[in-house]
């Protein structure tokens, strides 16, 4: 029989059941070293945790996180909360010796990445920060794609992240509008996949110049009991300032020569969840869309003159990464899927005792380049890393 790694999960809205999903189904379609058993599920309401634990088929529920990661049966920590409490569960899940998988964005600021990274090191314990995009399939194929020399020396990186969830003013303020909850808007929600992204697939960034913006300055309180899901209700008439920005834009140039801009807003009407990269190279380039993520466009300098322009990958077959654990080519997969893969992954790295990315290490750099471009907006300078 294989062996059981037990995990806890902190946290049970919309990233509690998107991991939740990961653990059940990673041993089913992956042929791990070891199984996740859904141990324990943590969270502070204690009805709506024994309905969401009996749902996804959690074990048993504790209302205390401290007991959870002291728990000596439990091997994994995940951190299925907003980023305000990453601190402290990450920091006591590595004083025990948990290995952690852990939500993004990592931290408020690059003074407690920093620390959780050097506890995770003391410590000796996995530390996965789920930056899930790189795990698409089609995303990780690009990655190939750039290291076999297909898109030559890269001139250009693009990359919007939209959605629009918040356009509506009397979306009430809930967590992730308020600075002392949340640090930032999308800087923080959003450009940390598009850094993340841009740190696989280019390289290091050198320099960033940005802007930010708030739209809608005061909204209707939010009655946070209702909150998880990106919806929550509004708690009376009341109102309260917005203190993070609702849209920001990054220009940077990365370490390697190549420039880049990163649009992140919640105020594109009509864009649900809509990530998308371009990037130029001498050689050829990419795109790609993840409201169409089984698929990249490529364009290659190599292809025959007359015959030449942008060609659509489906990135489902056998040779692209993941795609042969689930179904015969051709038959695609969805968001959902990115977080089995990193779950499945993780396990590799705990029993094989590999390294896994992004790593908290990965994170702080990630979190540092966030931080640079909300300098840069206030003091309307460019800041070097
Ligand atoms: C909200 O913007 C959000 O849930 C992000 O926090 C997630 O990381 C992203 O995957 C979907 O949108």
């Amino acid at each position: 029989m294989k062996k059981h790694l037990n995990v806890g999960i902190i946290g049970y809205k919309f990233m509690g059941r998107a991991h939740s999903n990961a653990w059940m189904k990673a041993p089913l379609f992956f042929d791990l070293p070891a199984v996740p058993v859904l141990k324990a599920a943590c969270g502070r309401q204690e009805e709506s945790l024994k309905e969401f634990a009996g749902k996804w088929n959690w074990e048993e529920t504790e209302t205390d996180w401290k007991k959870l990661v002291a728990r000596p049966d439990i091997n994994i920590v995940d951190i299925a909360l907003p980023q305000q409490l990453h601190y402290d569960v990450a920091i006591a899940a590595a004083k025990e010796g948990k290995h952690i998988f852990c939500e993004k964005p990592l931290s408020m600021n690059s003074k407690q990445a920093e620390e959780m990274l050097k506890v995770c090191e003391d410590n000796k314990v996995k530390h996965y920060l789920n930056h899930n995009y790189r795990r698409t399939p089609a995303v990780s194929y690009a990655r190939k794609m750039i290291d076999d020399g297909k898109i030559g020396r890269i001139f250009h990186w693009r990359c919007a992240y939209q959605q629009d969830w918040i356009v509506d003013p009397e979306f009430p303020l809930t967590w992730q509008l308020r600075k002392e909850t949340a640090q930032a808007g999308p800087q923080w929600d959003l450009n940390s996949h598009a850094v993340d992204l841009a740190h696989y697939l280019i390289g290091d960034i050198a320099t960033v110049s940005a802007l930010t913006t708030h739209f809608i300055k005061e909204r209707p309180l939010a009655d946070e009991t209702t909150s998880g899901n990106l919806s929550a209700s509004t708690k009376g008439d009341e109102k309260g300032e917005v203190t993070v920005e609702d849209a920001a834009l990054m220009m940077v140039t990365f370490k390697n020569g190549t420039i880049g801009s990163f649009e992140a807003t919640r105020f594109a009407t009509g864009r649900k969840n809509r990530l998308t990269f371009e990037i130029y190279g001498s050689k050829g380039s990419l795109v790609f869309d993840l409201e169409r993520m089984n698929e990249l466009q490529y364009f290659s300098n190599d292809d025959e003159a007359g015959q030449q322009g942008f060609r659509t990958i489906l990135a489902t077959e056998a040779v692209h990464p993941y795609a042969a654990n689930w179904w015969p080519a051709g038959h695609i997969i969805g968001y959902e899927h990115s977080f089995v893969h990193a779950v499945a992954d993780f396990i590799k790295a705990i029993e094989e005792d590999t390294a896994i990315k992004p790593d908290f290490a990965d994170g702080l750099k990630i979190i540092q380049v966030l931080e640079a471009g909300i300098v840069s907006a206030e003091t309307g300078s460019q800041v070097t890393l």
